[in-house]
């Protein structure tokens, strides 16, 4: 079923075939869309070069730290001088400085703050703007959070915050957009196996707790999260706009 057929989209935010970005970007491209892809730091490079040869020899891959202004409009200088045009963008995007997801939230220094809201939550703003003129016949943006974002989670800390104000973020983005037919809408999913969770202790009892208390009694598949991502970007979700979705297996529902 081609629910994206001739839709042109942007990914930000794979750095290997486990990432969440990654999950996303195959369901888009399973339903019809072209996309762009960008890759943050020469380190990552060769492995996402690697990945999205999969989409073709021309898929167009671009360097971009989310933290620098020039970066950003350069990528969506290219997107224009290709596509002329976007649809889609996926924000999977994410840094806090490893001692501050370790200690107490309440010694989360200033520069760890501003690292992490900028990186998590401003990114969003700069890149939806970057994304707006492109988006000539509306669009769909998509942001991953978590459930740090409303509820206390141990060590998430400056995280939790980080997803606070990138969700805030999507609702004030979504009503600015909205009356250019662009939607901006969260995906709140479970805990996964990523790059990101390795070497977060405890995480694996965390997966576990999950698979205890959610009502589905499991974790959460990539492929689910690809296929939520498909439907926000489609015109199924065409009236939804500013939501967070949970992705959770239902956890997010109980109380205790
Ligand atoms: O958003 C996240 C993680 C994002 C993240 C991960 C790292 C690890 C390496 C951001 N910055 C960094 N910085 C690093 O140096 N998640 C939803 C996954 C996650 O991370 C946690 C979690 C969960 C869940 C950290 C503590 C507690 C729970």
């Amino acid at each position: 079923m081609s629910l994206l057929a001739g839709k042109i989209g942007v990914v930000f935010g794979v750095a290997n075939k486990r990432s969440i970005a990654w999950a996303i970007a195959q369901a888009w491209h399973k339903a019809g869309a072209q996309l762009a892809f960008t890759y943050q730091g020469e380190r990552l490079k060769e492995n996402v070069e690697e990945l999205v040869g999969a989409f073709g020899p021309d898929t167009l891959l671009m360097p971009c730290d989310v933290t620098r202004d020039e970066d950003i409009e350069r990528v969506f200088a290219e997107l224009g001088q290709k596509f002329g045009r976007l649809d889609l963008l996926l924000h999977s995007v994410a840094f806090a400085p490893k001692d501050a997801l370790e200690g107490q939230f309440v010694n989360t220094s200033r520069e760890a703050f501003r690292v992490s809201h900028d990186v998590s939550a401003y990114s969003l703003v700069a890149l939806a703007r970057g994304a707006a003129p492109l988006m000539k016949d509306g669009g769909s943006i998509v942001a991953m959070s978590y459930y740090g974002a409303e509820k206390v989670i141990p060590h998430y800390n400056v995280m939790g915050v980080a997803k606070a104000s990138l969700e805030a973020s999507a609702r004030y983005l979504a009503y600015d957009l909205g009356s250019r037919k662009i939607r901006v809408n969260c995906i709140s999913a479970g805990p996964m196996n990523t790059l990101a969770a390795r070497g977060i202790a405890g995480f694996l009892d965390m997966m576990k707790h999950y698979e205890a208390r959610s009502p589905l009694k499991r974790n959460v598949q990539p492929d689910e999260l690809g296929a939520t991502g498909a439907f926000l970007a489609s015109d199924g979700a065409a009236a939804i706009t500013g939501q967070v979705l949970y992705v959770d297996c239902g956890y997010q529902i109980m109380g205790m």
